[in-house]
């Protein structure tokens, strides 16, 4: 079984050691694509690689729809989401008046395809594969309900949360869907835990790996790479750690486009290690590769060694206003100024705002008691004085010492920004 720590690079480069010598699996992944990680991570004088992957190539788009917010169930009304693609993100000054926990009505939504509908009395939850000491078992949703229920407050963010000031602040573009800082929600989950479901599905010593996936549509891109199902696998060691497979958000059940029946629900990870729509998991004796932690979810580019960084695992730390872009904010009025805060790795002790561009910084009033993984409501009082364009600046901290850098290095995909954002406002007349 894979012992934490070790740091996720070496954890990568052992993975990959295994795969050349025939001891892991790809499934979904381009040869060419693992060989390219190999090489550049200097591990090629391992090949021959024994095992064959399969990626298929299909004509026509399954997921890249044409129509805006297509394939999501939910109401998207303007005021409170912006839709990109198969996609809508919360508008973030639609949280004002929302308390801490994110209703279903303004959790953002992320959808490589579109949402399925799932018949929750006829659904089962298959564990196979040779991690498991004997063999694949199902469950139904009352078997999952008939163990012991966790409830837990975390946040679901997705990885390129925020990835538009990479072009907008920092002048270098990235690939993937242009959010702003509205891929992310706080819900209150309760489910089933993974680790109790593993070990009643017989889970071995020998299991290194489990990957999830959902029932939802094959991905297919645009140029026609068909990808398959969403999946992507996490260690065992986070499986058995604090993962949910959660039938409930917020005391209902899971709505529709949040993975109804039940989803994975992988704290404080990258959003696409909460797998929506499970339909089964394979628990693997050899490490395994999907998609999601080759091609996406690591980080490429100039500042990173070619064969990219180990797959994402925890978020970061941002904070943003409750505000919209552009707001006009009447002079010589006081104002207060509202926002959240949240980081992966700690709990939030500080949140400074800057009303002057960044000149002078001062503190924010916390209002939540904060845990890691969820975040943290804060405000501030402000009298803008001359009318005109301002930048309005906040600054979070955690309880690790880290602190919002200014700039964010660049990776292709634009994941994990964490820089401060400059929200644009007008102090009006
Ligand atoms: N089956 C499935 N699971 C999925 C996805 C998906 O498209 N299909 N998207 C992932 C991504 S990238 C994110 S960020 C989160 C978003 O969860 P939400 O739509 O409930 O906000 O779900 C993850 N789980
Ligand atoms: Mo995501």
């Amino acid at each position: 079984m894979t012992r934490f720590p070790e740091s996720e690079a070496a954890y990568d480069r052992r993975r990959l050691h295994q795969w050349a010598g025939g001891r892991a699996r790809a499934d979904g992944v381009a040869r060419r694509d693992l060989l390219r990680l190999l090489a550049a991570a200097g591990l090629a004088s391992t090949a021959p690689v024994a095992l064959s992957t399969n990626t298929a190539t299909a004509a026509g788009t399954a997921g890249a729809s044409g129509v805006a917010g297509e394939g999501i169930v939910k109401p998207l009304p303007p005021e409170r989401f912006i839709v990109h693609g198969t996609n809508a993100e919360t508008r973030f000054e639609a949280l004002a008046d929302t308390g801490h926990l994110t209703p279903a009505s303004h959790f953002f939504v992320r959808n490589h395809t579109t949402t399925p509908r799932i018949d929750a009395a006829t659904w089962r939850l298959s564990i196979w594969g040779d991690g498991l000491a004997g063999g694949a078992r199902q469950f139904s949703l009352a078997d999952l309900r008939s163990l012991p229920s966790v409830t837990r407050t975390a946040f679901v963010e997705c990885a390129g949360n925020a990835r538009n000031f990479f072009k907008t602040q920092q002048n270098q573009p990235a690939s993937g869907t242009p959010w702003t800082t509205g891929a992310i929600g706080t819900a209150r989950w309760r489910g089933a835990r993974l680790s109790d479901v593993l070990r009643r599905a017989g889970l071995s010593h020998r299991a290194v790996d489990v990957m999830p996936r959902g029932l939802d549509d094959e991905y297919v891109t645009s140029n026609g790479t068909n990808y398959g199902r969403v999946r992507r696998p996490m260690p065992v060691s986070k499986a058995l750690d604090d993962v949910l497979l959660a039938y409930e958000m917020n005391g209902e059940p899971l709505p529709l486009d949040h993975g109804y029946p039940v989803r994975v629900l992988a704290p404080s990870w990258v959003g696409i290690s909460s797998i929506k729509w499970l339909g089964d998991i394979e628990v693997s004796s050899v490490p395994l590769y999907s998609p999601w932690n080759t091609d996406f979810y690591r980080l490429y580019g100039d500042a990173y060694p070619p064969e990219g960084s180990a797959p994402l695992t925890r978020q970061t730390l941002k904070s943003a206003f409750e505000l919209p872009w552009n707001a006009t904010l009447p002079a010589h009025t006081r104002h207060r100024l509202t926002g959240r805060a949240w980081s992966a790795s700690g709990a939030i002790t500080r949140v400074e705002v800057s009303t002057d561009g960044g000149a002078s910084w001062r503190r924010a009033h916390l209002h939540d008691s904060s845990h890691p993984g969820s975040w943290t409501r804060w405000s501030t009082p402000w009298t803008p004085g001359k009318p005109g364009p301002v930048e309005l600046l906040s600054r979070a901290t955690d309880s690790t010492g880290r602190t919002q850098p200014e700039t964010t290095v660049h990776n292709t995909q634009g994941y994990l920004f964490d820089a401060v954002v400059r929200h644009a406002v007008t102090v009006g007349a």
